[in-house]
């Protein structure tokens, strides 16, 4: 009996010392409930269609007749469902482009979808958008241009409160948004109401972006902030739809040469791209590119194809980032077959791709676990809020999956548990080959998520994942294995 109590007691005294089972430390900046809601949309589409479309320009002068807007068939179901037949998960609408021309029944300007046709000026299409993505089950975001053609007051104090003012409408008829979104470009030459001249704006202190953004946190508290310098989400600085191989979430804005602030419009483009390593926020990428050649549809233009969506999701989603994909609808009102179809095949092939986790039947050790709360079993159950992590101490460890048969994968997923932060700096992956282990994969930055696609297929039976370099203790949500489906 006693034999037993001082064992018994060794252990619990072993337990407390070696092993913790409280949560680590949260390392450097980290996301707020927002934007981790943000995080797990990953995919999501944005939808530019305005009179603009009518007239096959990107940027709508701002003198387009109202007249012209009118699509016959316009169906923002068939829009919402492409986009969910793809993978999307939420789609952001452009309300109001830098033509001015304002999607719904705005108090603010007589440039609206009232003066079109288009069911005789009853309309109001950032319902119908709305309506239909709630349908479905995506969300849904707005972007409302800063920078207005059309607008006779554009560069006047007076145009920043009616700016405002259609931002509160949006925000206020419209349901929970997730996102609202800011582009960059603002001020020059436009209609502005018959001037038809070029209005230059100081872009530092024009739209008064703590006061406007202020209207976004009380009326909307937790949609996402976007524009070139977050302060919710981050452009990843190019139009091209990728984050570099090496990004961090978190970030600094920073005025660019002479400046004193950074605003959108003049962010730190050099680092978008990387983000900065232990950065002031957690201010991860949003990777915007259109589906077809430009934002807006032209006849002449080809979407991408499933492999190439593919690829782009491979280096933004793959890299931490967000993929924010332009969906342009036609003069008809409805997205193209060509757009529906490459949409359907690319969604197809992420359903079909990372609907098989072979990781799930590996069996996983460690060489450090902190604790019965952070077993490996958490790597492969399917839940990023469960994780496994080391001891505060131990700051680089070895996961070794072992299964009973060789599995065949091509891409390898990795995710940190993000709650505490972007913690790990450096890894690689070996595995087992003709009886050697051999390395397939290395990289530093992980986050959110990570998606390796190697050259070609590698069958092993024992594989293991190195993390060399980490902060603090490491954490790590899940481990996937796949074949390119
Ligand atoms: C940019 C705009 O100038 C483009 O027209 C487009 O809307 C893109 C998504 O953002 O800043
Ligand atoms: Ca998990």
């Amino acid at each position: 009996m006693k034999l037993l109590t001082f064992a018994y007691l060794n252990l619990v005294f072993c337990t407390t010392l070696f092993a913790q089972n409280t949560t680590p430390k949260p390392y450097g900046a980290i996301p707020s409930a927002r934007q981790l809601a943000w995080h797990n949309v990953e995919l999501y589409g944005l939808i530019h269609f305005t009179p603009t479309t009518f007239e096959d320009k990107e940027w709508g002068y701002g003198d387009a007749d109202p007249l012209k807007f009118n699509p016959r068939e316009f169906n923002a179901e068939q829009i919402v469902l492409a986009a969910k037949a793809g993978g999307l998960r939420a789609i952001i609408l452009v309300a109001k482009h830098h033509d001015g021309f304002a999607l719904w029944p705005t108090k603010t300007t007589s440039y609206n979808i009232s003066k079109s046709p288009y069911k005789n000026g009853k309309a109001d299409m950032v319902k119908e958008f709305e309506t239909a993505a709630r349908k479905h089950g995506l969300k849904f975001g707005v972007y409302c241009s800063p920078w207005d053609r059309n607008n006779p007051y554009y560069g006047t104090e007076k145009y920043l409160s009616i700016y405002q003012e259609q931002l509160r409408e949006l925000y206020t008829n419209y349901g929970p948004l997730f996102m609202s979104w800011h582009d960059g470009a603002n001020g020059g030459d436009g209609y502005y109401g018959g001037a038809k001249e070029n209005r230059a704006i100081d872009n530092t202190t024009y739209y008064d972006w703590k006061n406007t953004w202020e209207i976004t946190r009380k009326l909307q508290p937790n949609a996402n902030i976007f524009s070139d310098v977050g302060p919710d989400v981050r452009w990843v600085g190019n139009e091209k739809g990728i984050a570099a191989a090496t990004s961090w979430a978190t970030f600094t804005p920073m005025p660019p040469q002479g400046k004193n602030v950074a605003v959108p419009g003049q962010a730190n483009y050099p680092q978008s791209p990387t983000g900065i390593r232990n950065g002031k926020y957690w201010m991860p990428a949003e990777c915007d590119v259109p589906l077809r050649k430009g934002w807006f549809f032209h006849a002449n233009e080809r979407p991408k194809t499933p492999e190439e969506l593919f690829d782009l999701y491979l280096k933004s989603v793959g890299r931490g980032a967000g993929l924010d994909l332009g969906l342009a609808p036609d003069q008809r009102g409805i997205l193209h077959e060509d757009d529906v179809a490459a949409l359907n095949k690319f969604g197809t092939r992420l359903t079909k791709t990372f609907s098989n986790n072979l990781a799930t039947k590996a069996t996983i050790i460690a060489s450090n676990i902190r604790g019965s709360n952070f077993k490996t079993s958490h790597l492969k159950d399917n839940n990023k809020s469960t994780y496994w992590a080391t001891n505060d101490d131990v700051k680089s460890a070895t996961i070794s999956l072992s299964f009973k048969t060789p599995i065949t994968f091509d891409i390898i997923s990795l995710q940190e548990y993000i709650p505490l932060g972007q913690r790990i700096e450096q890894y690689h992956i070996e595995a087992m080959i003709d009886g050697k282990w051999q390395q397939i994969a290395q990289g530093e930055s992980i986050g959110a998520k990570r998606l390796i696609k190697l050259d070609k297929p590698v069958s092993s039976r024992l594989i293991r994942v190195k993390i060399n370099k980490c902060p603090a203790a490491i954490t790590l949500s899940e481990i996937g294995l796949f074949l390119l489906g």
